[in-house]
């Protein structure tokens, strides 16, 4: 295998519950320009991954394309993955958690894969609550094709080229909570703490995961003018909540105040606690998420955290009543009604 782009801290321990390294969970050696927060993201994910003690082979990585749909071979090397055709991957990915959904499924997109080709795929996935992670780094530019503006690019930003932006941006974290999505959230790739609780609260989670992840591009938008800049949103980054992080392997107590801490209890018995830092912070209530996310537009901030989450809706493959042995698992003969059946079918309709 190729060397990894892996930077995990010295604070990590050498090995996992599973006996496994850090390096165990890296993948092939990063292409993207130095500094490309999509790179930052792809440690964070790698770090999670670990951290959380998933078996490599036991998670399916998705991607349309883009320079950031390039990412899934730079992590997990020793996961299933498929590449799909520019904005398609929800579709592969549903098929795919359908098949086996034993497996944990993680996507990475663009704000191009998702927002413009690929809009109409994604809202489907979101209303279906298909299980798995989404996450879009998001630059606002098309990176791999030279940097033109993405539709999440904000009305009024400026191209390296000068062009200014005259079209409003699409909003995919108030998308994905208005179509049904049940964990949406928003990180940054240079704030690795928030993203990394993230990430592992994500694994934790049963049902469709939507991060947006503001990941600059060094190259076409990281300039004066530019809203996806690594400058502009420091400055601007507004936490809606603190994130911590109690995994089902470890002891839970610890102490935390109930009116201002919302304390989450995750599908595998982890625990996301959000410490509030909004007056009106409600991670269970969708109108007043979008509201805030609309809120913090009209004032140029960059909102971050966990905007909404529900652990109890039914997930796509709840709803279809699927086996516990996943398709994938089964014989020919238990997947395909014999001749007989067919028959008596075929018998009915006449
Ligand atoms: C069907 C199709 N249309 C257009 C393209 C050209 N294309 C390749 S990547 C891309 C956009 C990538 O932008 P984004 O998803 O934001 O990823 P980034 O490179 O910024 O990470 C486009 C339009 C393509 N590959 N396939
Ligand atoms: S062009 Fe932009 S998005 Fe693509 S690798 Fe370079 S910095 Fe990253
Ligand atoms: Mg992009």
């Amino acid at each position: 295998m190729a060397e990894s782009i892996i930077k995990i801290g010295s604070e990590a321990p050498k090995e996992n519950r599973l006996g496994l390294k850090a390096t165990d969970y890296s993948g092939g050696k990063s292409t993207l320009c130095a500094g490309c927060g999509h790179d930052a993201v792809s440690n964070q994910i790698i770090r999670a991954f670990y951290e959380m003690n998933v078996r490599p082979e036991m998670v399916a990585k998705f991607s349309g394309i883009g320079c950031s749909s390039k990412t899934p071979a730079y992590f997990l090397g020793r996961a299933h993955g498929f590449n799909a055709v520019h904005g398609r991957m929800p579709a592969v990915a549903t098929g795919a958690a359908l098949a086996n959904h034993k497996l944990v499924s993680i996507g990475v997109s663009g704000d191009g894969d998702t927002a413009s080709i690929g809009l109409g795929q994604f809202l489907h996935m979101v209303r279906r609550n298909i299980p798995m992670i989404y996450i879009i780094e998001n630059n606002g530019v098309y990176g791999l094709t030279k940097g033109q503006f993405s539709a999440t690019a904000d009305l009024g930003s400026k191209q390296k080229t000068g062009v200014i932006n005259d079209l409003p941006a699409i909003d995919t974290c108030a998308l994905a909570i208005q179509m049904g999505a049940t964990f949406v959230g928003r990180s940054f790739s240079g704030d690795k703490k928030q993203l990394l609780t993230m990430l592992k609260a994500a694994i934790a989670h049963r049902g469709t995961v939507m991060l947006d992840v503001i990941s600059p591009c060094v190259t076409f938008n990281d300039h004066e003018g530019s809203t996806k800049s690594y400058k502009y949103v420091m400055d601007h980054e507004e936490p809606i909540a603190e994130a911590g992080f109690v995994p089902h392997f470890e002891d839970i107590a610890v102490e935390y105040d109930p009116g201002t801490t919302f304390d989450v209890r995750m599908h595998d018995g982890s625990h996301l606690r959000l410490r509030k830092l909004h007056e009106d912070y409600d991670p269970t209530n969708k109108i007043k998420a979008v509201e805030s996310l609309m809120e913090a537009h009209e004032k140029g901030e960059v909102l971050t955290g966990v905007f909404y989450i529900d652990t109890q809706k039914p997930n796509f493959v709840d709803l279809l009543h699927m086996t516990d042995t996943p398709l994938a698992h089964m014989p020919p003969e238990a997947l395909r009604p014999p001749k007989r059946v067919l028959d008596e079918v075929m018998e009915s309709l006449r």
